[in-house]
């Protein structure tokens, strides 16, 4: 049998709007930008891949422009005339010609697998090693910027059986407004819905201290990234001194931070993401380096569109400390999508499509339509 060969990777910016405004510390979203890449090869077999950040370079170190450009310029060279079914072979050649850059690779790495997962008529979490969870659990974000709209949005959604735990995002105002925002949301939804908050950095570590404590006095269930991505010391001091488990999401970036962070039990959960760890084989990795040290995982997303959330999905399946569910609700945040069927969701869980590769189809007419002209 011939070895399938790489002919073309081909990139495309698309633009979609959200359902609405989503405040974060650093931004509000009114839209989302997606890179879609596809990997073609000679026997005719194309893969997809997503590289999504968040507020163009607010969030993240790659904007979606750069992340084409370093795709269309340093990447797809590389890839052009390669084995296409030797990812390993493939990563390492990026690795050593590129540095950082995971978002970009991500969406390669995600295009390469969902290829390969075509080809043996398998899917991408198969490839992985088999799913262990084919339903994840999906929390939803309340994030308009108004406490009452929160409440309202969170009500109905606990109503349709869809979302049964909510994050808040805060950390742009005054800590005491804040706090007392996602204390009113806490008592208005009640002791059976769980609420996370994200701090996105926001706080330094005195200013965690002080209001960690009033968020653990008013029954907050899990406290993320308070403090600024640098400090692991402070997030380790922060996790003993609490009973509220603290989570590392900017900090928990690639496997060497979490290396770093295993070896100093800097959070008591990991957010892992496939765009900030560079694919979803090194998500794979810090899984089974939480595991070993007793760590939890949770499944979390640059709010991607679909083939990036169901990427995330795939390798999310396959683990067995996904004690805190994910945060795989990007799709839902926007008003339409660019694949022909969109994910299921319900109970407040997100099926894994069975289909071979990703298990997604692209809608053409619907690239063409929010493509960035
Ligand atoms: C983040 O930092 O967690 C995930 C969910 C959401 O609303 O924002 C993102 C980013
Ligand atoms: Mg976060």
């Amino acid at each position: 049998m011939s070895i399938p060969r790489i002919t073309k990777v081909e990139t495309t910016i698309i633009d979609l709007p959200t359902i609405r405004p989503h405040h974060l510390s650093m931004t509000v979203m009114m839209n989302q930008t997606i890179v879609l890449t596809r990997i073609y090869s000679d026997d005719g077999i194309c893969g997809f891949g997503e590289s999504t950040t968040i507020g163009g370079l607010s969030y993240g170190a790659e904007s979606p422009e750069g992340m084409k450009l370093t795709i269309d310029q340093y990447i797809a060279p590389l890839l052009i005339g390669q084995d296409a079914t030797n990812i390993h072979l493939l990563r390492k050649v990026i690795n050593k010609n590129i540095q950082h850059n995971t978002f970009a690779k991500a969406g390669i790495e995600t295009a390469l697998l969902d290829a390969q997962g075509k080809r043996l008529n398998v899917s991408v979490s198969t490839l992985l090693g088999g799913a262990v969870n084919t339903k994840l659990s999906v929390l939803w974000t309340l994030a308009s910027g108004d406490t009452q709209k929160d409440i309202e949005e969170a009500k109905q959604l606990i109503a349709e059986n869809r979302h049964n735990t909510f994050k808040l995002k805060i950390g742009r105002n005054d800590p005491k407004i804040d706090v007392a925002h996602v204390s009113a949301i806490k008592k208005a939804l009640g002791d059976d819905i769980k609420i996370t908050v994200d701090i996105n950095q926001a706080w330094d570590e005195y200013i965690a201290k002080k209001w960690v404590k009033v968020l653990q006095e008013n029954g907050i269930d899990l406290i993320e990234q308070p403090i600024v991505k640098t400090n692991f010391e402070g997030l380790a001091r922060l996790t003993q001194y609490f009973e509220v488990p603290i989570m590392a999401d900017e900090a928990c970036a690639t496997i060497s931070d979490a290396m770093k962070l295993c070896k100093i039990r800097g959070g008591s959960v990991f957010a892992v993401k496939i765009m900030k760890t560079g694919g979803l084989y090194d998500a794979y990795k810090i899984a089974g380096m939480t595991e070993a040290c007793d760590i939890a995982l949770y499944g979390g997303t640059m709010l991607e569109g679909t083939i990036g959330t169901v990427a995330s999905a795939h390798v999310f399946s396959t683990a067995t400390n996904m004690s805190w569910g994910t945060e795989l609700f990007g799709p839902l945040l926007l008003t339409d999508d660019i694949v022909k069927k969109p994910l299921t969701y319900k109970n407040c869980a997100l099926e894994l499509p069975t289909g071979a590769g990703l298990g997604i189809e692209l809608d053409d007419d619907k690239i063409e339509q929010y493509r960035r002209k």
